[in-house]
């Protein structure tokens, strides 16, 4: 994404709509420490208020995300012509203001890489033509310690939620099927639009994400933006040495709609780039998405019709980003 032409940049995306950095900042995102002997009860409960919560002392080593970090800005910051070496995203790839493929944009520039099986040299050979295997190890150590932390994560989840057997979150993430991706995206400070209009591009627009679970860190730039129960949108602010951890569709349903899938989105920053990883852990394509039957009350009925993740996806893929996507699935 080339920078300092941004008002070219900006005739040319005018699509890229631009937002009032007004949403006030919001300190009550809950924090869970993983270590908490209490952490399953406080994972439930941010779960079922906000769809969202920050986790800390995760475990999972800074070095492997500084050096993930520094292999991402070595990429983003190569020539314009490189990166589109590695695009378009079909959907995977590098992607550059283009989200998904029904005109959706925003001020981002990303790499979208599918987790399973493992990133090979092969995959990473157009990212990184010289030495394809730094990256690769980069990325694959990084996915492998988040991968781990969030199976215990949603094993506590079960566990909090009274759900048997206590892998009935964590299976479908762990199987070698499981269709997880892993997203890094930067964005571009918008330093001159800000200075002309006291607007901040959106970054990346409001969604749900469809998994079951996202895992996101960032630098500490500010910029996601989550919609609280009463339609309100505060901002978060950053922490790089944590974890930000939402419900994604397929857990909503799950859960019959106990535990919800948050709106979100990020705005770019005026003054600093944002870099986020993301993972986002999904169930095999075969996997029937359907409410768990030891949590559901006796005589409680599934709020939703019965679907597959292949059909979920396809019908995601078909959506543009603001769509409220389980609305075809609703029953009624
Ligand atoms: C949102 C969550 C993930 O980033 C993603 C996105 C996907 C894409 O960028 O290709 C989608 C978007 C996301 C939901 C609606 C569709 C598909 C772009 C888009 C407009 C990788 C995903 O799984 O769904």
């Amino acid at each position: 994404m080339v920078v300092h032409s941004q008002s070219a940049a900006l005739n040319h995306c005018s699509l890229i709509k631009t937002c009032k950095p007004t949403a006030s900042v919001f300190n009550g995102i809950p924090v869970v420490n993983l270590r908490n002997p209490k952490a399953k009860t406080l994972i439930v409960k941010a779960c079922e208020e906000y769809g969202v919560f920050k986790l800390v002392n995760h475990g999972v080593p800074m070095e492997f995300i500084i050096r993930l970090e520094t292999e991402a800005l070595k990429f983003f910051n190569l020539p314009q012509s490189d990166k589109d070496k590695a695009g378009p995203p079909d959907p995977f790839g590098y992607g550059c203001k283009m989200i998904g493929s029904n005109g959706d944009v925003g001020w981002v520039e990303y790499l979208l890489l599918n987790t399973n099986p493992q990133i090979t040299s092969h995959k990473t050979h157009t990212f990184f033509p010289e030495n394809p295997e730094i990256f690769r190890s980069a990325v694959n150590e990084y996915i492998q310690a988040v991968k781990r932390m969030t199976f215990e994560v949603v094993e506590l989840m079960a566990d909090g939620l009274k759900i048997e057997p206590r892998d009935a979150l964590s299976k479908p993430l762990r199987d070698d099927k499981s269709d997880s991706c892993f997203r890094l995206n930067h964005y571009p400070p918008c330093t001159e639009l800000q200075a002309l209009s006291g607007r901040n591009l959106i970054g990346f627009g409001e969604h749900t994400d469809p998994q079951i679970i996202s895992v996101l860190r960032s630098n500490n730039t500010s910029g996601l933006q989550i919609c609280l129960n009463d339609k309100t949108w505060v901002s978060v602010p950053p922490d790089q040495t944590s974890f930000f951890i939402n419900v994604g569709d397929a857990l909503q349903v799950m859960t019959n709609g106990r535990l919800k899938s948050v709106r979100h989105m990020v705005l770019a920053d005026s003054m600093n780039a944002r870099l986020s990883m993301i993972y986002f852990g999904g169930p095999p394509l075969s996997e029937k998405i359907v409410p768990l039957p030891s949590l559901m009350a006796k005589g409680e009925e599934s709020l939703y019709k019965e679907f597959t993740w292949w059909e979920y996806k396809t019908s995601t893929y078909r959506s543009r980003l603001a769509d409220y996507r389980l609305g075809l699935f609703e029953k009624r």
